[in-house]
């Protein structure tokens, strides 16, 4: 039996559950799977609940006729029991979009609510276009509530807001259907940090963007941290009565909960695919220094690179012996501070390349590119060290990803205090990443750990990730939200 929400959920999130694209070779519209750990743990439950899923499609769209398609037979992916009606795609002008994602979300929030202020930019017609872009999501999620009442009249639906993108469109569904009469519960999750009062007050419109998300019922976040900061910034900024004990807040008469929801990753596909994916890398002496992020400079790349020049330079055993493995998507590829953070790092692992090469070694081997879940899954089981080392994160799924594959060999996880998942991970060796000495020295601990203690730390960290995986994240959000249906196969509602 499966999770059971006795609301039908209506997700909305920046994206759909998967990629709609255009077949080269039919020309017709078809479903691209993405692969991601969220997607995996809550499709089912939109589907089971017969909800919905609204989100932008990944396409600007002048044709009317478009249409989500359906699965197709041969789709065995999470996604596959999701009705082309059950998904409803949000489409958007480029311009708008652009100002939207890239002009606020991307320039603005990222790197202010990731506590990098000198790096958002304010601009009034970005913050104008992000908050017209809420409304056109708002304006979708009130035709799936009145479609949802048509299916299911006796069940209250459950509206789940995802992300910074939507911070600010909570109120417009709240009011419209208070208008309207059709009663909602409505939750909000941030996947990135929350920031301490002091970043947020530099945000011109602090108090609109709070007041956004207090138009849900109960707001999580990863880590108990960015709770206190958002319940602190309720109160400085806006005046609220607050409970920090029992994490409420007043607001227009209404009190907020506010709960603390560490995300994770589907653990036993990871545990599988480790198990079952072939050995991608050809066998050598040497030891594997594993880093998977995206191309972001909130994940620290920079700093890692030199750390690893300076674990050379320091500790020269480790010429010829060690490979730093950096896999890294491109991301937002078309924001200019993200081409100029791939230039650097190409630069800086050719400067390292070129000083520590030998005839048959090179020490950083380096994919800027997306690869499968499977190749995937064999680095994580084959490496000798992960180095999760974000300069800020809101969680970090790769280190828990990590953990889960580590099937056979154990090796050992370097991992950043600045990356939510550092707050749990306890067993992980962690450094600061902005002390390039000591992280250089922390690698070389990493990579002569006695087997007993590699075995020992990775037994409690993939014990805890096993226990604590997407699923129980998942019960945690439905009971959150008042949403937890009885597992046993009843669900009640009203
Ligand atoms: P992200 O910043 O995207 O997520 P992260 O949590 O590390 O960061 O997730 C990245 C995901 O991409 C992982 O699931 C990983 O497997 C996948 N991935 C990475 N490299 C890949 C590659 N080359 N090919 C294919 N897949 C790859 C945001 C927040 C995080 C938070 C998550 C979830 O910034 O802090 O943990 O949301 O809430």
């Amino acid at each position: 039996m499966g999770i059971q929400s006795t609301s039908p959920m209506i997700v909305v999130a920046n994206r759909l559950p998967f990629v709609v694209a255009k077949d080269p070779k039919t020309g017709n519209y078809i479903r691209k799977q993405s692969a991601g750990g969220l997607v995996t743990a809550v499709a089912p439950v939109v589907v089971e609940t017969e909800g919905m899923w609204v989100g932008w499609s990944g396409l600007h769209i002048e044709d009317d006729t478009f249409a989500i398609p359906e699965s197709s037979p041969d789709d065995n992916s999470p996604t596959a029991g999701l009705k082309s009606e059950q998904v409803i795609p949000v489409n958007l002008p480029r311009k708008l979009f652009d100002d939207y994602y890239n002009g606020c979300c991307n320039a603005c929030f990222w790197p202010l609510f990731h506590s990098m202020p000198d790096r958002a930019i304010f601009e009034e017609d970005k913050w104008d276009a992000y908050r017209e872009v809420n409304e056109e999501f708002a304006k979708l999620v009130i035709q799936a509530v009145h479609k949802s009442y048509k299916k299911t009249p006796d069940r209250i639906p459950l509206v789940w807001i995802h992300d910074y993108h939507l911070m600010y469109a909570a109120n417009y569904i709240r009011d419209t259907c208070n208008d309207e009469g059709l009663e909602v519960k409505m939750a909000f999750f941030l996947h990135i940090p929350f920031p301490s009062w002091d970043i947020i007050r530099l945000f011109p419109w602090a108090d609109e963007l709070l007041q956004g998300i207090l138009g849900c019922d109960s707001v999580g976040f990863h880590l108990e941290d960015y709770c206190l900061n958002f319940i602190d910034c309720c109160h400085r900024k806006l005046g609220c009565r607050i409970d920090r004990q029992r994490m409420l807040i007043e607001h227009n008469k209404r009190t907020v909960s506010v709960h603390t929801l560490p995300i994770s990753i589907p653990y036993e596909r990871f545990v599988k695919m480790a198990e079952e994916a072939p050995v991608v890398m050809k066998a050598s002496p040497e030891q594997l220094l594993l880093a998977v992020d995206r191309l972001d400079y909130t994940k620290g790349l920079v700093h890692r690179f030199k750390a690893f020049e300076r674990l050379l330079e320091k500790y020269p055993e480790h010429v010829e012996k060690v490979n730093l493995f950096q896999v890294a998507v491109p991301s937002r590829t078309d924001v200019k501070e993200y081409q100029e953070l791939k230039e650097e790092i190409d630069k800086l692992i050719g400067q390292i390349n070129g000083r520590f090469s030998t005839p048959n070694w090179s020490p950083i081997r380096y994919i800027y590119g997306c690869i499968t879940q499977a190749q995937l899954a064999a680095f994580y089981r084959d490496a000798s060290v992960a180095l999760v080392t974000p300069l800020r994160d809101g969680m970090n799924l790769v280190a828990k990803e990590f953990v889960a594959c580590q099937t056979r060999e154990p090796g050992v996880l370097v991992l950043s205090p600045f990356a939510g998942a550092g707050v749990t991970m306890q067993e992980a060796l962690m450094v600061n990443p902005y002390e390039i000495n000591h992280f250089a020295d922390v690698m070389h601990r990493a990579l002569t750990m006695p087997k007993d203690e590699r075995e020992l730390r990775m037994k409690q960290l993939r014990r805890r990730e096993k226990e604590r995986d997407v699923n129980f994240w998942l019960r945690n959000v439905l009971k959150s939200a008042d949403c937890l249906g009885d597992e046993s196969g009843e669900s009640k509602n009203r």
